[in-house]
């Protein structure tokens, strides 16, 4: 009879000895724990999987009141800027002829998804690393339409930024294919202000301001009379569109695999039935 001693040595040896059913066992923990540990970790944060909206845009645009209005169904006076990015769990009936008030309640009829809207308020470069993983299925560029005369400098350069970066990753992949389609959404609000442009004119004015800062930006490249071939890819990372073309239209962005929307709203008013419509079809 053996004993206990002797079995366990024994025991040792044969997993020691490179065999089948050893290499077999060690295989499935090797591939098996990281697959099981990242499906415990993904289920203890179940915030990482709902599709994301990401909302941006200029300081006093109304983010923070659009994403409180959501939330409570009324706005609460905002008070303060805000710098912390927030996230909010909204859930939506995908119901068109809903309005949001109605959309957003448990009891909506039509079928509910959530999603996740995260606002970011950052006046100058409004892009992270994070961005590219958290823009799942849109995002939201809102404005003050009832100062963008004073502001559309300001205004431009950040939605110049933002499409820029958009633009780059499609352009820095080589399959363009395997890019999806992000939508943007520009919500041109405050229309309850009587200075407020409507959303057509808020679209040529920013259109025009684009092409300004990408004129002035190309550093006098195309006026200096190098051809579009000779520019190579560094040079042209600046530019917004379509390279060389006169005019900057929102339409130039289809070739980057980005869909330009503008729309006119009021959060004061609780005229956002649109944009919550925009954003409820892309999920
Ligand atoms: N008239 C009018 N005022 C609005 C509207 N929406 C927001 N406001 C006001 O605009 C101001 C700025 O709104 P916020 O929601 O704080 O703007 P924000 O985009 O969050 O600003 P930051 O956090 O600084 O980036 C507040 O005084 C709001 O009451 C609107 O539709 N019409
Ligand atoms: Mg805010």
């Amino acid at each position: 009879m053996p004993t206990a001693m002797e079995q366990l040595i024994e025991y040792i040896e044969y997993i020691l000895t490179p065999s089948s059913p050893v290499f077999i066992v060690g295989a499935l923990i090797v591939f098996l724990v990281p697959i099981i540990v990242h499906i415990f970790v993904s289920r203890a944060t179940p915030y990482t999987n709902l599709p994301s909206i990401v909302l941006v845009g200029p300081p006093g645009a109304g983010k923070t009141s659009l994403q409180t209005l959501l939330e409570r169904g009324d706005v609460a006076p905002s008070t303060h800027s805000s710098q912390v990015p927030q996230s909010i769990e909204l859930t939506a009936s995908v119901d068109q002829h809903l309005s949001f008030r109605e959309a957003v309640k448990d009891d909506a009829p039509g079928e509910h998804k959530k999603f996740l809207l995260a606002t970011e308020s950052c006046a100058t470069s409004p892009w992270t690393a994070s961005w590219p993983r958290t823009v799942s299925r849109g995002i939201v560029f809102m404005l003050d339409a009832a100062t963008l005369d004073e502001n559309l400098a300001a205004t431009a350069n950040y939605l110049y930024e933002v499409l820029l970066a958009l633009q780059k990753r499609v352009s820095s992949s080589k399959t363009s294919k395997a890019v999806t389609v992000i939508n943007v959404l520009i919500a041109a609000n405050k229309s309850d202000l009587f200075t407020a442009l409507p959303a057509t004119l808020v679209k040529s004015n920013l259109e025009a301001e684009l092409g300004r800062i990408r004129k002035s930006r190309s550093k006098g490249l195309l006026a200096s009379g190098v051809g579009i071939d000779d520019v190579d890819n560094e040079e042209n990372d600046d530019w917004l569109g379509e390279y060389g073309s006169e005019k900057f239209t929102f339409g130039q962005m289809q070739e980057f695999n980005l869909e330009v929307d503008i729309i006119g709203g009021s959060v004061s008013e609780a005229k956002v039935d649109k944009w919550w419509h925009w954003v409820s079809e892309r999920l």
